[in-house]
């Protein structure tokens, strides 16, 4: 038995006017729940500590950059570590990350139960697009305001097993998982800030971008036999709503706690890493049961192209 008690730590929604302060306070509020629930790991959404501002068109670089964190741990964060170290509990949380150099990522980071920040991931999937879209009944401009990660999909033994992370539109992309797959990984945990409505479909609404939630972090889960732990920021923020239904899956691919709300809600569960192994050493043993050989267009290709 390895059980890792992890709570996902749903977030109702952060209006643009809304501080971090006010922010760090409701995750602080999660976190003593989750502490009063027994929880090792607290998982937050992506972009926890502001609204989701790729809704915003933004020509101004500083208007923009007002969005994003210069240094982790900062002063507005600061609180979460100490309760985080306090409470011997460690987190994940994402953020807009503006480096030293001045790049600029949608990331998240993993802590020890000691408040050391050990593994940091920047989303590789961007959805949406650069320029204001007119066609669209909102704008989701990730491509133009983020760089795609650099940092691949690393996993960290800590936490007694093989954590790795990813961010929201990643957890529709098989190569996701896989990629931490055959590194081993037993648990992923991610946040997501997903509309609910398609601004390009009119008639896709909250109830198909539910089933493509679950269906994307279930098959995941199942066909790298790992849990995942999906989080969301949900809620409506400045009038555009954002789904809910945080989930956590186990290895086979079953829901074993999903939010009701679409507020700050937490769920906890205890996950036996232990039960990961099954999948691992049966049906996805993938060095028994790969065949390389025939899958080269996976990395060789980028688009598709079908025959004439
Ligand atoms: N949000 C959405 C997501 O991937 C999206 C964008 C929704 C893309 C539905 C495609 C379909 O959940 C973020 N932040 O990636």
């Amino acid at each position: 038995m390895r059980v890792l008690n992890v709570a996902a730590a749903q977030m109702g929604p952060i209006q643009k006017a809304e501080t971090r302060q006010k922010v760090v306070a409701r995750m602080l509020a999660l976190m003593d729940e989750a502490k009063a629930r027994g929880a090792d790991l607290i998982v937050y959404p992506e972009l926890a500590l502001t609204t989701f501002f790729p809704r915003w068109h933004m020509k101004d670089q500083a208007e923009v950059d007002a969005w994003f964190e210069r240094d982790m741990p900062n002063a507005a964060t600061q609180p979460l570590f100490e309760r985080s170290a306090r409470h011997g509990m460690a987190m994940s949380f994402g953020y807009a990350e503006l480096t030293p150099e001045g790049h600029h990522f949608n990331t998240a980071i993993l802590t020890d139960k000691r408040a050391r920040i050990i593994g940091k991931y920047r989303k590789v999937h961007l959805p949406g697009h650069t320029e204001f879209d007119p066609g669209r009944s909102f704008q989701h401009l990730e491509k133009r305001y983020f760089e795609p990660g650099d940092l691949g999909f690393p996993v960290w033994r800590a936490l007694g097993g093989v954590i790795g992370m990813c961010i929201c539109n990643d957890r529709r992309w098989p190569e996701t998982y896989r990629v931490m797959g055959l590194q081993g990984v037993e648990m992923i945990v991610l946040g997501y800030n997903t509309p609910s409505m398609n601004s390009q479909k009119a008639d896709e609404g909250a109830p198909k971008r539910l089933f493509h939630n679950r269906l994307s972090v279930q098959a995941g889960a199942y066909q790298n036999s790992t849990f995942v732990v999906a989080v969301a920021k949900a809620g409506s923020e400045d009038g555009h709503p954002m789904i809910g239904g945080s989930l956590i899956v186990d290895p086979d691919g079953e829901i074993v706690a999903e939010a009701k709300t679409e507020g700050d809600e937490l769920l906890v569960h205890a996950c036996d890493l232990d039960d990961t192994a099954f999948g691992k050493n049966t049906i996805f043993d993938f060095a028994r049961h790969r065949r390389i050989e025939h899958y080269g267009l996976i990395t060789s290709q980028t688009g598709a192209v079908a025959p004439e």
